[in-house]
């Protein structure tokens, strides 16, 4: 089911246009100030969409100065939670009315398939500014039972200014899951989008500003990590720092926050998440679940299910059958309908899953399908598949971040265990069983943030999502992301007369 060469060397035209690409600071749409530019690139192509402002260290300070005075003086943190929450509630209705528009962007920047922006992730991103505009009027401390004649109580109070780095393979809802809960807790922001998808944010955030925000409290610069990104996690006048990205860049972003002003950090970093298939599982119904949690965004999720795990009991007809449905993958130009896989977001992915598809086929692993790229332009990657993978080759150890699923054999429970927890990653898991003991083993002893029984990927926006070990810090979505954005302050008052 590839696309025909012919649907991929002629990509459609996508039915929006470019209007901003200026940095968004203060209120306003403004160019870098060294007046320097980069080129984003449709992934279909390898083609410039737009020049857009390259921001650097100097552009931080600008967006940060603004952030800081909107959040010190500003409107802000001041306006009651109340109207804040009407301003993100407005900003939601206006993206819903937007939608079309914004899901173009988000397909031309990134390649993954329109349907998937229009239906799921722009209503996604709506959803989520709806639910943290709700939080942002239930916020409230706590009254402390403390020994002797004090009446004590705690203020949650917001951190200040946040800078938060996002990566490109949800651009939008990286922008939600950060953003939202900032603001709806009273800080303000300073964002930085990723290199290669620098346009939906800068669309949405005029229409932030439109919802009523006021100038300063929410500022986008575009640009590199190492410039305007390192910039902003070593800003002496940045209080927190949020950031989505490899494990590699994680720990980096740590150290500038340590050598700088000690911010606050929080991080989602990268995975190697199993997806295990029990010997009692219904294998059709196995094989389109590991499916989708690989294949899903053209394999570029941090929690992509890329170790599927199966019983030795079931694996020959799960790797015929997981086979078979990565063939009938429908793969082509991300703008016609019924298309399950775009391109890659770039030229690096796109030679980093082909070295890790050459480095599976030295080691040993059987090649069952796939395996090269497809067409001849832009970054398309057939729907791969491996079997025979062993643990200590390195397209089971380490994150592809591409088409390419990789099949185990497992004996039994404690096996399995072992080996799913045997990783620098704990992200997330996936369980396929009709045994609920099964599923009670397993979701007690995975070491990662998220297990997934019968089902995968079901982001929800009062769900919490992080890792543990090295894919991350902290929790992001529900209630407990807005812990990452308080202050706690304790409030002693001494009473004069203790018997009341
Ligand atoms: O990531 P980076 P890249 C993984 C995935 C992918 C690999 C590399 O395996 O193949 O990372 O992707 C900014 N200081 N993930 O190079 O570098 C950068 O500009 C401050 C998993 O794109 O981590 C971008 O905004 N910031 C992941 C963001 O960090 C810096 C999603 C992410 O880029 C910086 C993406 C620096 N020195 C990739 N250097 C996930 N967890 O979902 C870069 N950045």
């Amino acid at each position: 089911k590839y696309s025909t060469a012919a649907a991929i060397e002629e990509p459609i035209k996508p039915p929006v246009s470019v209007d901003h690409t200026q940095l968004l600071i203060n209120g306003k749409f403004v160019d870098a100030a060294s007046g320097k530019t980069f080129p984003t690139l449709d992934p279909r192509t390898g083609e410039v969409i737009a020049h857009v402002a390259e921001g650097d260290a100097e552009d931080v300070n600008r967006a940060v100065s603004a952030a800081r005075k909107a959040f010190d003086e500003g409107p802000w943190p001041r306006l009651t939670a109340y109207e804040r929450s009407r301003i993100m509630f407005r900003f939601a209705d206006l993206v819903e009315k937007h939608n079309d528009e914004i899901a173009a962007l988000e397909t031309w920047d990134n390649g993954k398939p329109y349907e998937q922006s229009a239906k799921i992730e722009v209503p996604m991103f709506a959803r989520l500014f709806r639910y943290y505009a709700g939080w942002a009027d239930k916020i409230h401390g706590l009254t402390v039972p403390a020994d002797g004649p004090y009446h004590v109580q705690t203020l949650h109070e917001p951190i200040g200014v946040a800078g938060q780095i996002i990566p490109w393979n949800f651009p939008l809802l990286m922008y939600a899951w950060k953003v939202g809960p900032a603001l709806a807790c009273g800080n303000t922001v300073v964002l930085k989008t990723a290199e290669q998808t620098p346009l939906s944010a800068l669309y949405v955030s005029k229409l932030f500003h439109e919802a009523g925000l006021p100038a300063g409290v929410l500022n986008v610069v575009s640009g590199y990590g190492p410039t305007a990104g390192s910039a902003l996690a070593s800003h002496m006048d940045v209080d927190k720092v949020a950031f989505t990205g490899s494990t590699e860049t994680g720990k980096i972003v740590l150290e500038l926050a340590a050598k700088s002003n000690l911010k606050v950090v929080t991080l989602e970093l990268g995975g190697k998440s199993p997806f295990i298939v029990c010997e009692d599982a219904d294998v059709d119904k196995a094989v389109e679940l590991a499916h989708f949690a690989l294949f899903f965004n053209q394999g570029q999720c941090c929690c992509a299910g890329s170790r599927t795990f199966v019983h030795e009991r079931v694996y020959d007809e799960f790797v015929e059958k997981a086979k078979a449905r990565a063939v009938q993958r429908v793969v082509g130009d991300p703008f016609k309908n019924g298309i399950e896989q775009g391109p890659q977001v770039d030229s690096d992915q796109f030679e980093k899953i082909l070295k890790y598809i050459r480095a599976g086929v030295d080691c040993g692993a059987t090649l069952e399908t796939g395996g090269e790229r497809l067409g001849t332009k832009g970054y398309y990657i057939k729907p791969t598949v491996f079997s025979n993978v062993k643990d200590d080759m390195l397209i089971a150890k380490e994150e592809i971040f591409g088409p390419v699923q990789t099949i185990l054999k497992y004996k039994d429970l404690d096996d399995v265990i072992r080996r799913a927890n045997a990783s620098q990653y704990g992200l997330a898991a996936g369980v396929f069983t009709q045994n609920i003991d099964t599923a009670n083993t397993l979701t007690r002893a995975l070491r990662v943030g998220t297990v997934w029984v019968n089902c995968f990927d079901t982001f929800d926006a009062a769900i919490p999502f992080g890792g543990y070990k090295m894919s991350g810090q902290g929790r992001e979505k529900g209630v407990y992301s807005l812990k990452n954005y308080l202050q706690v302050k304790a409030v002693v008052t001494p009473l004069t007369n203790p018997a009341w």
